[in-house]
C-alpha cells in the first residue's frame, strides 16, 4: 500500500476503531483511488476521503414487540444514511442476529459505489436489526416491523430515504413494513422498495440481483470467448440472490451443482433442474425449511461447511460477508474455477481476492455484479414516480443494458492489458462520479 493510502486509511482507522468490516471495505476502495488523488490534487484539497468514510447521519433506535408468549423483546434497529451526493439515501435492511454498526457501515459504504455505477439517481444507505426472523411467527415478524417502522418512518421517504430487502427481508416483511409505513405517514408513496406486484412493486425485482449478477458474468466471460453453456457452477447460500442466480444460470445452459444455508451445502452431480429449482422456492419462501431437505429429497449429498471445494468452473457467492477465503479460493483455483462474480456483499475477503487476481481469473467485486438489484429498486422507484407499471420484457431489457454499462466502466477503469481488473475498474468509475458530485454541492 502507498504512503498515501496508508496515511487516509489511519485516519479512517482511528475514528472507527472496531469496525472490521467497515474497515475492509473502505481499504480497498482507498488502495485503489489513491493513485488518482496523487495526480490529481483537487481531490486531497477538498478532503473528499474523510466527508466521503464519514456517514452524514446514523439513526440507531429501540425496537420493543411483544412475542407470542406475551413477554416484551427488545432489539436494536439501525438506517445508515451514508452519502446523498447524486441522490436519496438507497439500500437494504437486514434482519440477522449478526447486525451491528461496522456491518451496516460497510454496507452503507459499498452501496454508495453500487448505486454510483448504475448510472441511476441514488445515494447510499443500509439498515437493519439484530432480529432473528427465523423461527418466528407471522404474527411476531408483523409485531417487530411495525414497531421498527414506527421509529424508522420518522426518517425516510420517497425523496430522502427509500429502504428495501436484504438478508431476512423479503417480501413478507416488506409488505409490513410497507403496510406500517402508509398507516403512520396516511400517503401511498415509494418510500420502500421491493414491494408486491400489487400494490407498486416492479416487475422482475424479486430475479433482480441474481439475474443481473449472471448477466455480468456473461459479460466477463464473453470477454474470454466463453459463455455459461455446459459450465459447471458452483452457488452458496440458497435466499433471494442464490435462488435467481441459479435459475438465469440453468437457463443459459449451466450445470449448477450446489446451493448452502449457515448449515451446509448440497451437491447434486445432475445439476439443480428447474423443477428441482421450484422445491428451493417453496423450501426456502414458504416452508422456511432447511436446504438439507433438498439431498433428502432428490437423494443426493449434503455435507457440512462450505461449497467452494467442489469442483466448477464458476463460482456465485451468493450468501454472506467474508465467506470465501484465500484457503477456498486456492481450493477454487485447484479445481480449475475460471470465473468468479459475486452475488453476495463482499463474500471474498481480501486476500481471497488477491488470490484470484494473482492467477488472473475473471472476478467481479458485488458492488458491480450483485447492482441489478438495486438498479431494479430504482426503476421501481420510477414507475411508482409515474404511477404506472412496466412489463418484465421492459425492465429486463433495462436490467440487461445496465449491467453491460457497469462492465463497460469497470473495463474503461480497470483494464491493464488482457487483464481486467474489475475491483479498480468499479471503485473509481464510482469515485470520479461521487466525489465529483459532492465538490460541485460545496461543503456538504
Ligand atoms: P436471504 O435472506 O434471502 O438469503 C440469505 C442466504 O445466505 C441464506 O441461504 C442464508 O442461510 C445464507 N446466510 C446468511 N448469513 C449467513 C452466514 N452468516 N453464514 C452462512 N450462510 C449465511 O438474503 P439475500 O439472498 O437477499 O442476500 C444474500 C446476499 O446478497 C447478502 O450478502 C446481501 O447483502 C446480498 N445482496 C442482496 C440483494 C437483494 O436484492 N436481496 C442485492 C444485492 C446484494 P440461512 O438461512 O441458514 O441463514
Ligand atoms: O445490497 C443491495 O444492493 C440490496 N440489498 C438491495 C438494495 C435495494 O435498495 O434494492
Amino acid at each position: 500500500m502507498s504512503k498515501l493510502a496508508n496515511e487516509l486509511l489511519n485516519q479512517v482507522r482511528k475514528k472507527n476503531p472496531n469496525e472490521p468490516e467497515f474497515l475492509q471495505a473502505v481499504e480497498e476502495v482507498i488502495e485503489n483511488i489513491a493513485p488518482l488523488l496523487e495526480n490529481d490534487t483537487t481531490y486531497l484539497e477538498s478532503n473528499i476521503v474523510e466527508r466521503l468514510t464519514e456517514p452524514e447521519r446514523t439513526i440507531i433506535f429501540k425496537v420493543p414487540w411483544i412475542d407470542d408468549n406475551n413477554r416484551i423483546q427488545v432489539n436494536r434497529g439501525f438506517r445508515v444514511q451514508f452519502n446523498s451526493a447524486i441522490g436519496p439515501y438507497k439500500g437494504g435492511l437486514r434482519f440477522h442476529p449478526s447486525v451491528n454498526l461496522s456491518i451496516l457501515k460497510f454496507l452503507a459504504f459499498e452501496q454508495i459505489f453500487k448505486n454510483a455505477l448504475t448510472g441511476l439517481p441514488i445515494g447510499g444507505g443500509k439498515g437493519g436489526s439484530d432480529f432473528d426472523p427465523k423461527a418466528k411467527s407471522d404474527r411476531e415478524i408483523m409485531s417487530f416491523c411495525q414497531s421498527f417502522m414506527n421509529e424508522l418512518s420518522k426518517y425516510i421517504g420517497p425523496n430522502t430515504d427509500v429502504p428495501a430487502g436484504d438478508i431476512g427481508v423479503g417480501s413478507k416483511e416488506i409488505g409490513y413494513l410497507f403496510g406500517q409505513y402508509k398507516r403512520l405517514k396516511n400517503e401511498f408513496t415509494g418510500a420502500i422498495t421491493g414491494k408486491a406486484f400489487n400494490w407498486g412493486g416492479s416487475n422482475l425485482r424479486p430475479e433482480a440481483t441474481g439475474y443481473g449478477n449472471v448477466y455480468f458474468a456473461q459479460h466477463m466471460l464473453k470477454t474470454k470467448k466463453e459463455t455459461f453453456k455446459d459450465k459447471t457452477v458452483v452457488i452458496s447460500g440458497s435466499g433471494n440472490v442464490a435462488q435467481y442466480s441459479c435459475k438465469k444460470a440453468i437457463e443459459l445452459g449451466a450445470k449448477v451443482v450446489t446451493l448452502s444455508d449457515s448449515s451446509g451445502f448440497i451437491y447434486d452431480k445432475d445439476g439443480i433442474t428447474k423443477e428441482k429449482l421450484q422445491f428451493v422456492f417453496y423450501l426456502k419462501n414458504e416452508k422456511k425449511g432447511r436446504i438439507k431437505d433438498y439431498a433428502d429429497k432428490f437423494n443426493c449429498q449434503f455435507f457440512e461447511g462450505k461449497p467452494w471445494g467442489t469442483s466448477c468452473d464458476i463460482a456465485l457467492p451468493c450468501a454472506t460477508q467474508n465467506e470465501l477465503d484465500k484457503n477456498d479460493a486456492k481450493e477454487l483455483l485447484k479445481n480449475g474455477c475460471m470465473c468468479v462474480s459475486e452475488g453476495a456483499n463482499m463474500p471474498c475477503s481480501p486476500d481471497a481476492i488477491t488470490a484470484f487476481q494473482n492467477a488472473k481469473i475473471l472476478y467481479a467485486p458485488g458492488k458491480a455484479s450483485n447492482a441489478g438489484g438495486v438498479a431494479t429498486s430504482a426503476l421501481e422507484m420510477s414507475q411508482n414516480s409515474l404511477r404506472m407499471s412496466w412489463s418484465s420484457k421492459e425492465v429486463d431489457e433495462k436490467l440487461k443494458l445496465i449491467m453491460s454499462q457497469i462492465h463497460d466502466a469497470c473495463v474503461k477503469y480497470g483494464k491493464n492489458g488482457d487483464f481486467i481488473d474489475y475491483v479498480k475498474g468499479a471503485n473509481i468509475a464510482a469515485f470520479y462520479k461521487i466525489a465529483d458530485s459532492m465538490i460541485d454541492q460545496g461543503v456538504v
